[in-house]
């Protein structure tokens, strides 16, 4: 938690942004700072309050002590009684980043994050949850939200698939570390509140497919990106996800694979959701079929076999491009493939 005095004081984020980044709504976080004195937000000429990323970081580490359990009352106390929270010093690290892993912040904060990362896996392969849950709470005090997903999550992800296939890791223990990571992202995706009535957007992987971090990542940025998801997990049978989307008519699903079978799998399925649904009932109805997963990284080749569009080579791109495919923002790095 000491980590606070590292975190940048300059102010740059309006409420919405804030709210969009740490999903805790305008009230609740407004009414911590009149019974509180936390977050101490600038004032604009306008009086209007301006948030900087020490602020963002305060709320976010407050959430998730609630989370937890904790009273606010009890956590503003605990963050108050670290001195290094204070004083509020000039800014380390600066600029926007309303919601995407800001590359700068990367170039920054990479030393820091790959520490944190690789304390993080030394916990998980000892089994140890508190400390890895320890860990990535000051992470996310220290980093934006994204950042500490990529650099941290994801990279101990792939850091510890890389230990077991040396054979330094029991299959016990990918498991043991991927059930944490899946545990966090599940929990931020229940508790943020999306209301800007974006989506609903379908998030799965389908049947045969189990890697479900990946996409469950994806559900948790488009989430604090004001979307409302819905995540229908790993190993989901084509036919039901073709009655879901006529139950729900969502304006987009998103498939991700991570095996080379799996993405011929997705292709295949690609096609039969789109004619399934155009031939479906009196007011057929086919949503934007989005996808993404390592896989179509390593090999390219594959995108050409499915007919949808790729939305990045990871979930930080994946936002902008699904944003753009919405018409929600100007046309980005969406790529549309296969044959129609
Ligand atoms: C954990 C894991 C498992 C777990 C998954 C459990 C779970 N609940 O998810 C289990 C044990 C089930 C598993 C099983 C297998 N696995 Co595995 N697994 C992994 C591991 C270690 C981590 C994957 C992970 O969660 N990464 C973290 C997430 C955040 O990253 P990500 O998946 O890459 O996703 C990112 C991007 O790709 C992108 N993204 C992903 N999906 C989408 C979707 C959209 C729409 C968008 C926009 C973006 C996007 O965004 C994400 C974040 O940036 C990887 C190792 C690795 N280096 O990746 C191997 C790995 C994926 N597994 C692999 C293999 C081979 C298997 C098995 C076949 C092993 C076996 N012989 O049984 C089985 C297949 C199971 C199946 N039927 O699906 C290979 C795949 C190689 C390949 N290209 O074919 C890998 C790469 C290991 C390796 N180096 O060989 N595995």
């Amino acid at each position: 938690m000491e980590l606070f005095s590292q975190v940048a004081t300059r102010p740059v984020y309006n409420t919405r942004a804030v709210v969009l980044r740490t999903g805790v709504p305008a009230d609740t976080f407004r009414a911590w700072e009149r019974r509180h004195g936390l977050p101490a937000p600038a004032r604009t000429e306008g009086n209007h309050r301006l948030y900087s990323d020490r602020d963002v970081a305060t709320i976010s580490w407050l959430r998730d002590q609630t989370l937890t359990g904790v009273t606010i009352r009890q956590a503003i106390a605990l963050l108050k009684s670290r001195e290094a929270w204070y004083p509020a010093s000039d800014a380390t690290v600066s600029g926007p980043s309303p919601i995407r892993a800001n590359p700068d912040h990367s170039a920054i904060l990479g030393p820091r994050l790959a520490r944190f990362c690789i304390g993080m896996v030394a916990a998980l392969v000892a089994y140890d949850s508190r400390a890895a849950s320890h860990l990535l709470d000051e992470a996310f005090a220290f980093a934006p939200f994204e950042n500490v997903c990529l650099q941290v999550l994801q990279a101990g992800l792939y850091e510890i698939g890389d230990r077991w296939q040396r054979g330094e890791v029991l299959v016990s223990g990918e498991h043991f570390a991927t059930s944490f990571v899946a545990r966090k992202l599940g929990a931020f995706l229940s508790s943020s509140r999306p209301k800007l009535g974006r989506g609903p957007i379908l998030t799965t992987c389908l049947e045969g497919e189990l890697h479900e971090v990946g996409m469950l990542m994806t559900s948790v940025f488009l989430s604090r990106r004001g979307y409302s998801v819905v995540y229908l997990g790993p190993n989901l049978p084509t036919d039901d996800l073709i009655t879901t989307i006529q139950n729900i008519r969502p304006p987009m699903v998103l498939l991700s694979a991570s095996t080379r079978e799996s993405a011929r799998k997705l292709a295949r399925s690609s096609n039969e959701i789109k004619s399934a649904c155009s031939a479906l009932g009196s007011r057929p109805f086919v949503p934007e079929i989005g996808f993404g997963g390592r896989v179509f990284v390593e090999d390219p080749s594959l995108l050409r076999e499915v007919d949808g569009i790729f939305c990045g080579r990871d979930v930080d791109h994946a936002v902008a491009s699904i944003e753009s495919v919405l018409d929600l923002t100007p046309p980005a790095a969406a790529t549309k493939t296969g044959s129609a």
